[in-house]
């Protein structure tokens, strides 16, 4: 009786708390050069590219115009990942994320809105946050 119930609960922790853990950050979500979880695409022209070197978003800030997009690439030998919102966010990632990118990983995203997108890195939520992709009408 108390090992079937104690088997129950980790089958219920390993399918609740693992996706929690892991979210969008999951190495198997998403390829080095990937959309992403999902929201993704990269159909746009590459107007911007963003660096990540030396655990840094270089430039930190961008701008581009609807419907054109964002290029970033992993210089570091480090995990890193430009997700949309800042850590801790409920809602980041749910404007682009890159998930894991290994060394040399690239990801694109292109921008359909208008607006200032803040994102960070979910491996490196101190030094890299706050960094913006400002996309004009
Ligand atoms: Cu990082």
């Amino acid at each position: 009786m108390i090992s079937r119930a104690t088997r129950s609960i980790a089958v219920l922790m390993a399918l609740v708390v693992v996706p929690l853990l892991c979210g969008s950050g999951c190495p198997s979500d998403a390829p080095a050069d990937g959309n992403g979880n999902g929201n993704g695409n990269n159909n746009g022209t590459v107007a911007a590219t963003v660096r990540m070197q030396n655990n840094a978003f270089v430039p930190s800030s961008v701008t581009i115009k609807t419907g054109q997009a964002v290029r970033w690439i992993n210089d570091d030998v480090v995990l890193h990942t430009a997700t949309s919102g800042s850590p801790g966010d409920p809602d980041m990632g749910s404007v682009f994320d890159s998930g894991n990118m290994g060394p040399g990983g690239t990801f694109t995203h292109t921008f359909n809105q208008a607006g200032i997108f803040t994102y960070h890195c979910e491996q490196h939520p101190v030094e890299m946050r706050d960094a913006t992709v400002t996309v004009n009408p």
